[in-house]
């Protein structure tokens, strides 16, 4: 496609989705979360051009946009194009001389699905670009750089964790972060355990009001502590005793946020635990008890992805199911015998057609390497 609309043979690069196991709204709290990158993803293509244009081109748009290079627009314009731009004008900042280039994109990761459709699109574009510019970045600081582009430029206030996974993805693994200080730990999924990703067909935003409505709130529970005894900037350095101590001086909503975002580093890192011990029997419970959390306690879910946690709990083969990722809709994921997927998926989607009227997609996925060049 690069080829034929640029008459230029493209670098190509994939950057994949993610699937969280466990560990939700703890990013942006200095906590831990365990995602893998998941075998859907983005691809670009790029290839320099001599006009000093920039060329995007979005084939699942099939739109393209024009830019002169050296006057890029500084500010997000509510279009899919916001997300190469913005990586493009962080690495403009940090000192790089945009050439012109085109750039073709292309993806597969559902979109408003919370498989982090956005994160797969700026890191894709990141590699590109920086191999065209000629600067190589380690996995770690290309995400940083990817996140900076969503919150500096695109606007939304997103953690640091989808940028991450896709970035620095393996095979067959989830990854344990510590998104503290960016050190990880690889956990082997075992081969006979299916990630079964089941869409409720409920559009999720990470720039919707609620998903920074939660975050703030969180925060502000977490000032209340810090007031107190110092040292707390961000939950993952507050505990539940804290709560019983001090959750009189939150707002109710305040203490509800954070005694989700303090018990689910608690659980991610038992989660991880459990998955290397393969206690799946613990890793599956922990799941019931993170989707509880993040139902009632941060109000994150809603009624379609609390059904389609439920309608799954009797099913042969099951080993834990929660709503994944940044919330209010999108994916649960479903960890399942694999063996049992196939039955589990299609007896899932019809118990969810039959209560909502809607076909949702289910996808059995697998965990795959983060970002690199293919072409
Ligand atoms: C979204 C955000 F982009 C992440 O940073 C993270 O906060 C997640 O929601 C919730 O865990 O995917």
């Amino acid at each position: 496609m690069h080829l034929a609309r640029f008459h230029a043979a493209p670098e190509v690069f994939v950057a994949p989705g993610r699937v969280n196991l466990i560990g939700e709204h703890t990013d942006y709290a200095e906590g831990f979360v365990m995602p893998v990158a998941i075998d859907f993803a983005t691809l670009a293509g790029i290839s320099p051009r001599a006009d000093g244009k920039v060329v995007l081109y979005s084939e699942n748009y099939a739109e393209e946009k024009t830019f002169d290079a050296a006057a890029l627009p500084a500010h997000a314009g509510k279009h899919w194009s916001d997300y190469p731009l913005g990586v493009v004008a962080i690495l403009a900042g940090e000192g790089h001389q945009i050439p012109g280039f085109s750039l073709s994109l292309w993806g597969d990761v559902p979109l408003g699905s919370g498989l982090s459709s956005s994160a797969a699109l700026e890191v894709a574009t990141a590699l590109a670009v920086a191999s065209l510019v000629g600067v190589s970045y380690s996995g770690p600081v290309l995400a940083r750089l990817c996140q900076r582009a969503e919150n500096e430029f695109v606007g939304a206030n997103c953690g640091i964790m989808d940028q991450f996974i896709s970035a620095n993805g393996k095979e067959n693994h989830a990854l344990l972060l510590d998104c503290r200080d960016l050190s990880f730990k690889l956990a082997p999924i075992p081969a006979h355990i299916a990630l079964v990703i089941a869409n409720t067909m409920v559009k999720h935003s990470v720039a919707g009001g609620d998903y920074t409505t939660r975050r703030a709130e969180s925060e502000t529970a977490c000032a209340v502590i810090n007031s107190h005894r110092g040292g707390v900037p961000f939950l993952r350095d507050a505990t539940l005793e804290d709560l019983q101590k001090w959750g009189r001086e939150m707002a109710p909503k305040s203490l509800l946020r954070a005694r989700h975002v303090i018990s689910e580093n608690l659980r991610t890192v038992a989660a991880e635990k459990a998955l290397e011990k393969g206690d799946l029997k613990e890793l599956g419970r922990l799941m019931a008890e993170a989707h509880r959390s993040y139902s009632q306690d941060f109000e994150g879910s809603c009624v379609e992805a609390d059904a389609m946690v439920e309608l799954a709990q009797d099913l042969p083969g099951l080993i834990g199911a929660r709503l994944t990722g940044g919330g209010f809709g999108g994916c649960t994921i479903n960890l399942v015998e694999q063996s049992q997927a196939k039955a589990f998926a299609a007896e899932l989607g019809r118990r969810y057609a039959a209560r909502f009227g809607i076909t949702p997609q289910i996808h059995i996925c697998h965990a795959s390497d983060g970002a690199h060049r293919i072409a």
